[in-house]
């Protein structure tokens, strides 16, 4: 992880070539499972909420991803730092984005959301990426993730798992 100082000078330089979001190579990275602290001692987040939270299953290892509504009605930016899935042992924030044609994920290091907007996670843009899944994803069940955000303040949500044949906005 880049110091704040660091990620800060990046965002700003970001921001002043015009790109929107901190995009970095697709591994540049990962958030490791342990690299937060205990979810169970994080600190409240007020004002934050997640809806339809779903994640597409991927058979034989494959990474699976997931995808939500965050909505944040207190009166405070925040910002998504990463995630944490059960039964994945690696989880990235991921974004999609189209080149010439050719759609690819880019890693992004923290997704900032005004105090009143709402951001959709869907396939196509946004989205966790769960990698080394630890046990076959089961179809139907309900799977946490647990959001980070800055100042260690952690959401959890139960997520449905849905097959890989999933259409957006089912
Ligand atoms: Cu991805």
């Amino acid at each position: 992880m880049l110091s704040i100082k660091q990620s800060f000078v990046m965002v700003v330089a970001l921001a002043v070539a015009g790109i929107q979001a901190c995009f970095t190579s697709a591994y540049a990275h990962p958030h490791a499972a342990g690299e937060f602290p205990d979810a169970s001692k994080a600190a409240p987040l007020q004002g934050v909420h997640i809806e339809q939270c779903w994640i597409r299953a991927m058979p034989v290892g494959l990474p699976s991803a997931g995808y939500f509504v965050l909505h944040n009605s207190g009166a405070a930016p925040i910002s998504l730092m990463g995630a944490e899935a059960e039964g994945f042992d690696k989880t990235m924030l991921h974004a999609s984005e189209t080149k010439g044609g050719m759609s690819a994920m880019v890693h992004v290091d923290h997704v900032d959301i005004a105090p009143g907007e709402r951001m959709e996670f869907a396939p196509g843009g946004h989205h966790i990426m769960l990698e080394q899944p630890t046990a076959p994803v089961k179809i139907g069940s309900q799977q946490p993730i647990t959001l980070w955000f800055d100042g260690d303040r952690a959401l959890s949500v139960q997520c449905e798992v849905r097959p890989p044949s999933t259409l957006p906005n089912r």
